[in-house]
């Protein structure tokens, strides 16, 4: 793997040179053959940043936050360097892919394990995680001492790892997802934004009624239904022209053949192929991948000083680089931003935030739960990894339940959902200077909310069905996966630890621009308001601060 997809500072040129982002021609690569996909193959991939730079607009990140600052500030003239601790994600490996199967982990899975952690870790009670050797690999589970925390590293952040359910939130619950936010601006102009820069779409109904591959998510409507339950289709961002040709066997098979929690292959547009693909076309934004931000303090002529570790495949440090920046915008993601601004604001390198900052963290109430069905009603050997269905019982019980996909390429009579729930309890980051490392004080049994609301929907499901839960997916007779979450917001909340638009209180020219500014909860899967409020800010920002 290159460690760069940059295309050098300054030098517009070279990606000025017809790269044409339109992602139905990029989703077409068929077999790479060891090659690099098109759209990576359009931009040189020149030195990562220099020590000693001076750069005008440093983005920490590369996810959902980061990319649209990117983009934004490029085609407003600004030159943009973008810094990205994980890999570029562009280059084959030795299997001629870049990614690795959910099937068959292995050293591209984890980010610096020696053993995978998988989210449902247990399959009929036996343990399925197994050994790999370390390395910088695409999903980070982060470990606090209540919960476990997953996330996307590399050049797309949570876009390389994630399901793409690209979800709006119903408007009458946006008041109490960012209760500062005019939710006019959002719903006409900044969510709809959003949804064409990631390319949302929705399932065909009539393909969905027939294929085989959402047996399980029709099994999930009809369960829903009888009980009850508003059934929903979920947009994504998957290409779905794209999933029929993988059904119909005439282009290979990525969400058909379970591609998803370690990296998508083929039909899912990733960040790297919508808002970084535009980023870079503009010829003015760099990325430097295997680069970790450390510190950020303010430099003289009212810059900023950037302290940047260039890591190895191992996460060793090679270099440290120094470099100076007009702008810091902070884009590493809920955690990643809540960590850097908890622990520059404890060490004195910007005493000056205020105290709201690592505050109101929460994990979007998700909870799993699996459920046992009757030998008369399979969920079909065959899934797709891209979940398509929901059931709402947000209004009367709090909880959005997602049909979530088992694809083990066996029948498991099993439907597996993930909600997403109201959970009002809220976690805080702090500095621990006997280990130098940064804390979260969530505890699990903070996750009890979420099972009760959980269970509104799956009690009634299952006395209705005659049905009961699995027991087998997260331990040993555990029916709850409460132990993790998808989905971190929060630790630097929008009118908060900053005004209403991601400006630093104390600092100007710093910016929070991700899932930090949410107050812990979407009401649904949070990408495309942490893309919608980006978009919204950086419109602000650069109308009035350059
Ligand atoms: P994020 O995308 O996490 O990007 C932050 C980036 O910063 C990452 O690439 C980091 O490696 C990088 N970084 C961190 N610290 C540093 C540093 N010090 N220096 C340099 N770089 C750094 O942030 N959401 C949905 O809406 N729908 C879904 O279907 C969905 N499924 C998910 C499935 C999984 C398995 C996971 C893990 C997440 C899922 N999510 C989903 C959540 C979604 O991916 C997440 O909310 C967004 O990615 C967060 O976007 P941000 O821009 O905040």
């Amino acid at each position: 793997m290159s460690d760069s997809t940059s295309v050098g500072s300054g030098s517009r040129g070279v990606s000025r040179r017809g790269f044409i982002a339109g992602t139905g021609s990029l989703l077409g690569v068929a077999a790479l053959g060891g090659r690099a996909p098109a759209w990576a193959q359009a931009v040189a991939a020149p030195a990562p940043i220099a020590d000693g730079a001076r750069v005008s607009a440093l983005v920490i990140g590369t996810g959902y936050g980061g990319s649209v600052a990117a983009l934004r500030l490029a085609e407003a003239g600004v030159d943009v360097h973008m810094i990205e601790m994980g890999m570029a994600w562009d280059t084959p490996g030795s299997d001629g892919k870049i990614f690795c199967n959910t099937l068959s982990p292995d050293h591209r899975s984890y980010w610096l394990r020696t053993r995978t952690k998988a989210p449902l870790n247990y399959f009929l009670g036996f343990p399925i995680d197994r050994d790999i050797s370390r390395y910088t690999g695409i999903l980070d589970a982060e470990e606090f001492g209540g919960i476990t925390v997953y996330q996307g590293r590399g050049v797309g952040g949570g876009s390389l790892v994630n399901g793409g359910m690209a979800v709006t939130p119903k408007r009458e619950n946006f008041g109490a997802v960012l209760p500062t936010v005019n939710p006019d601006e959002m719903y006409d102009v900044y969510y709809p934004r959003a949804n064409a820069g990631l390319g949302v779409g929705t399932v065909d109904p009539a393909w969905f009624d027939s294929t085989d591959c959402y047996q399980y998510a029709r099994v999930g409507r009809k369960h829903a239904q009888r009980s009850g339950f508003p059934f929903v289709f979920v947009p994504d961002v998957y290409d779905w022209d794209y999933m029929k040709q993988e059904a119909a066997g005439t282009a290979t098979k990525s969400a058909l053949a379970g591609e998803i929690l370690y990296g998508n292959n083929h039909g899912k547009k990733s960040l790297q192929k919508t808002y970084l693909a535009r980023a870079r076309a503009t010829g003015r934004v760099t990325i430097s991948a295997l680069h970790q931000v450390t510190s950020v303090a303010p430099a003289s002529g009212g810059r900023y000083t950037v302290v940047i570790d260039q890591l190895d495949t191992g996460g060793n440090t090679t270099a440290t680089k120094t470099v100076t920046a007009d702008r810091v915008f902070f884009a590493a993601g809920s955690v990643g931003t809540s960590k850097l601004l908890v622990k520059l604001k404890a060490t004195g390198a910007l005493p000056n935030l205020n105290g709201e900052v690592g505050k109101g963290w929460g994990d979007n109430g998700n909870v799993m739960c699996g459920r046992a069905n009757h030998l008369w009603d399979p969920t079909g050997a065959l899934q797709s990894s891209i979940p398509c269905a929901g059931i709402d019982n947000w209004a009367a019980g709090g909880a959005f339940a997602e049909v979530a996909p088992l694809p083990t390429g066996i029948e498991t009579f099993a439907s597996f959902y993930l909600s997403i729930t109201k959970n009002p309890n809220r976690a805080e980051f702090s500095w621990n200077p006997a280990t130098g490392r940064v804390e979260l004080n969530w505890q699990t049994a903070w996750k009890q909310p979420s099972i009760d609301m959980a269970k509104t929907i799956f009690d009634k499901i299952n006395s209705k069905e005659g049905t009961i839960y699995r027991t087998d997916l997260f331990g040993i007779y555990k029916i709850w996966g409460d132990h993790l979450t998808y989905h971190p917001l929060g630790g630097a909340v929008l009118g908060k630890a900053t005004d209403n638009y991601g400006r630093l209180a104390g600092y100007p020219g710093l910016y929070v621009i991700d899932g930090a500014l949410i107050p812990g909860n979407t009401s649904v899967n949070p990408f495309v308001t942490i893309t919608a409020l980006a978009e919204r800010n950086i419109e602000k920002i650069i109308a009035t601060d350059l």
